[in-house]
């Protein structure tokens, strides 16, 4: 029996990849990179630094900048970036996400955040949804990004629940793999490339049950 439910927030709750994307390229463009939204799929799950860091091996000038540089390119993103948030509103939820929690909430189902973002609070509360969860993970606290499980487990611990109790969901391969490492059962929304490794797969969360998925 599952008794709580971690999400991952960019690809699975919205999609907020299209404006990490505008805010990318304008700084990549900046820096004399040319990125193109294939390149961008590499981007979804992985941390604002790492991010920065694979833009520039892209463009093979992983070496030309100090470590103060790079810190102030990815400020300088991320305030561009946030300028462009400020237009969600709850119509930018995916698909069935708003009807998913609230027959969770209905059925005392805790749910969490397990997202890489440090943006993620001011985006669930400019879609209108911070309320339905009890726990969002403070990436700032964490040693390892996905695909290591520490985020996910802390997520459950968060929650008061065993690994083996939650349900993650998960967009990324790299999230898959941090979901199942920590021994949770895995739900990937899919969208352009395959997922491996995930115990189940849907293109979107209207696809599923609360109930079924209590029971895998
Ligand atoms: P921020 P997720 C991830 O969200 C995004 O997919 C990834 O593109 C982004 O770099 C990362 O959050 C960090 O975001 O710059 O706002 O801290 O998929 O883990 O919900
Ligand atoms: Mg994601």
């Amino acid at each position: 029996m599952r008794k709580g439910f971690i999400f991952d927030l960019d690809g699975v709750i919205t999609d907020t990849a299209k404006y990490h994307y505008v805010a990318w390229k304008q700084l990549a463009d900046e820096l004399g990179i040319t990125i193109d939204l294939a390149f961008n799929e590499q981007l979804k799950g992985i941390s604002r630094m790492d991010s920065l860091e694979r833009i520039l091996e892209y463009g093979k000038k992983e070496n030309q900048y100090s470590m103060e540089e790079k810190e102030a390119f990815a400020e300088k993103k991320n305030t561009h970036y946030v300028t462009l948030l400020q237009e969600l509103t709850p119509a930018d939820l995916l698909p069935g996400v708003e009807q998913f929690l609230k027959e969770a909430a209905e059925k005392n189902i805790p749910c969490g955040i397990a997202s890489a973002s440090k943006n993620a609070p001011f985006i669930l509360d400019k879609l209108g949804i911070k309320e339905r969860f009890s726990i969002i993970v403070d990436p700032n606290t964490l040693a390892k990004g996905k695909p290591d499980p520490e985020i996910f487990l802390q997520a459950a611990n968060a929650l008061s629940i065993q690994p083996d109790e939650a349900v993650g969901f998960e967009d990324a391969q790299a999230g898959i793999q941090a979901i199942k490492s920590a021994g949770m059962y895995a739900v990937g929304i899919e969208t352009q490339e395959a997922l491996e490794g995930a115990d189940q797969v849907v293109k979107q969360l209207d696809e599923l049950s609360v109930d079924a998925l209590l029971r895998v």
